[in-house]
């Protein structure tokens, strides 16, 4: 059996081979090891879960061993997104938390993420205490009959909480509502029948707005996919914008409501990396809130010109949030972002937040009367076009030692184009000329590797990807 290995963004597994009671029971222990030693058994640890199966159980089997620690909890009486979870540790100003959930993996996966004090996903120095201490106690302990579920909140060991309308009332400063009423634009929303379930909606028809949801109710099986809110993912939402002239905007969260998935009008996806940019560049023009960006090492080089034109600062970092939630956290940043659909913007949470991404276009196409493509041209005028792709390869035993070993002798050109440097941040990242770039990379919460390419024009782009993936591959 593998050891426990927290990834980009927590632990996760198969149920039942590695995602199995006794390895919860152990990883909870680890934590609450963890909390013991930094001293913050007071404050206590937000318990929440996502839309998968058995999640309230799991809740339930995690407090019971923290109150056996000694360590006080608040367990949500749902399901609860990871932002809105991020929220409730800085209000509460509790320990931390812990979610079950595996995210925008498919339905045989669950999984836990951990988030320390500050709010956002647990740094490395962090987990690799808490995975090292879980690998310890791997066969080696035994969990006694603890108190009941129901002895400990009767004696409020454990408290049960709906952070909800806490973390409604926040984005309430953050988004413009009264703009979006006014408007009255027709919207769908695709929660892929994950954990965000009535928070687009609630918060928008309490101000004002109806709005068709579809993948509206709990589903541990996303209707026979994976929660990720992209192209492939999004087909029923697709059509709807296709065959309903009337609807203006469609948008999705993942299954634990931290990514974010755009459909323009007319049913046309666009990629998360142009998303990014022109929230950045409404937050920097039309709302004049000057300051830097966040992107991760695998993001569009978009944001470095917005950046560039308006004299702000960029930061780059590895792949994960954790990194860019700092950033935010340390208030450096304006926006924080990656690819994959993550984005955090200045004075709200250190997490990424699918519903504060998808509530900001909503704002920005409600207030500019404008398509998202033609958001994306207006960006496009004014810093020239960028174009940007990703293509994953499962894993083989095999592929991940050809990978390593290709890495290791990066080509003089790719396409066509000259390499003009090499960064090895998280894996290995090569930039060609004219603003060109690749990355290479083994993704940590997926059993796959993952070519990320960026070029000027769609055929460079597509030159390039074809080259990169030779490269891996020969021409199999
Ligand atoms: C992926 C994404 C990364 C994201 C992480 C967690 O990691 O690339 O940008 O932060 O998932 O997302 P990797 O290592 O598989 O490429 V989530 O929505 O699962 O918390
Ligand atoms: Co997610």
């Amino acid at each position: 059996m593998n050891q426990i290995k927290f990834g980009t963004s927590g632990w996760r597994g198969i149920i039942g081979e590695e995602f199995t009671l006794e390895r919860v029971r152990v990883v909870i222990q680890a934590i609450a090891d963890y909390l013991t030693r930094e001293g913050l058994r007071e404050k206590g640890l937000i318990v929440g879960h996502d839309s998968r199966f058995m999640g309230e159980w799991y809740s339930k089997e995690a407090v019971k061993i923290l109150s056996a620690n000694g360590i006080k909890s608040y367990i949500t009486s749902r399901e609860t997104p990871t932002p809105v979870i991020s929220y409730e540790i800085l209000r509460r100003k509790a320990a931390g938390a812990i979610n079950f959930t595996a995210s925008h993996n498919p339905p045989e996966y669950n999984g836990i993420k951990f988030s320390p004090q500050w709010g956002g996903p647990a740094l490395p120095e962090t987990t690799k205490w808490i995975e090292s201490r879980a690998n310890e106690l791997l066969g080696q302990v035994t969990f006694k009959e603890s108190l009941s579920y129901e002895k400990i909140v009767k004696e409020k060991i454990v408290e049960v909480i709906d952070p909800s309308q806490n973390y409604i009332d926040k984005l309430k400063e953050k988004i413009d509502f009264k703009a979006i009423a006014a408007s009255q634009i027709k919207i769908i929303i695709d929660p892929m029948y994950g954990t965000a379930r009535g928070y687009i909606d609630r918060v928008l028809e309490e101000e004002g707005l109806k709005c068709k949801v579809i993948h509206d109710f709990r589903d541990p099986y996303f209707g026979g996919s994976a929660p990720d809110p992209m192209e492939n993912n999004l087909k029923e939402m697709i059509s709807w914008l296709k065959e309903e002239k009337k609807l203006l905007l469609g948008v999705a969260t993942d299954g634990d409501g931290d990514r974010f998935g755009i459909v323009d009008r007319g049913g046309i996806f666009i990629i998360p990396n142009l998303i990014l940019a022109i929230i950045y560049y409404y937050l920097l023009k039309n709302k004049g809130i000057l300051g830097g960006v966040g992107r991760s090492y695998a993001t569009t080089h978009l944001l470095d010109r917005i950046a560039r034109k308006f004299n702000q600062p960029v930061y780059e970092t590895p792949v994960g949030f954790k990194y860019i939630g700092e950033l935010i956290a340390n208030g450096k940043i304006v926006l924080g972002g990656e690819e994959s659909a993550g984005l955090s913007i200045y004075g709200h949470v250190p997490e990424k937040d699918g519903i504060l991404a998808a509530l900001l276009v909503v704002e920005i196409v409600s207030k500019r009367g404008l398509s998202v493509i033609d958001l994306v041209k207006e960006v496009f005028q004014e810093v020239g076009p960028l174009y940007s792709d990703r293509k994953n390869f499962l894993i083989t035993p095999e592929i991940k030692e050809r990978f390593k070993e290709k890495l290791l002798n990066i080509p003089r050109s790719f396409g066509g184009l000259k390499v003009i440097d090499k960064k090895e941040i998280d894996g290995v990242k090569i930039y060609l000329e004219k603003d060109c770039w690749l990355l290479f990379r083994e993704s940590g919460t997926e059993p796959v590797i993952r070519i990320y390419a960026e070029a000027e024009s769609k055929d460079t782009l597509n030159v390039l990807l074809e080259s990169a993936k030779k490269f891996i591959f020969g021409d199999e």
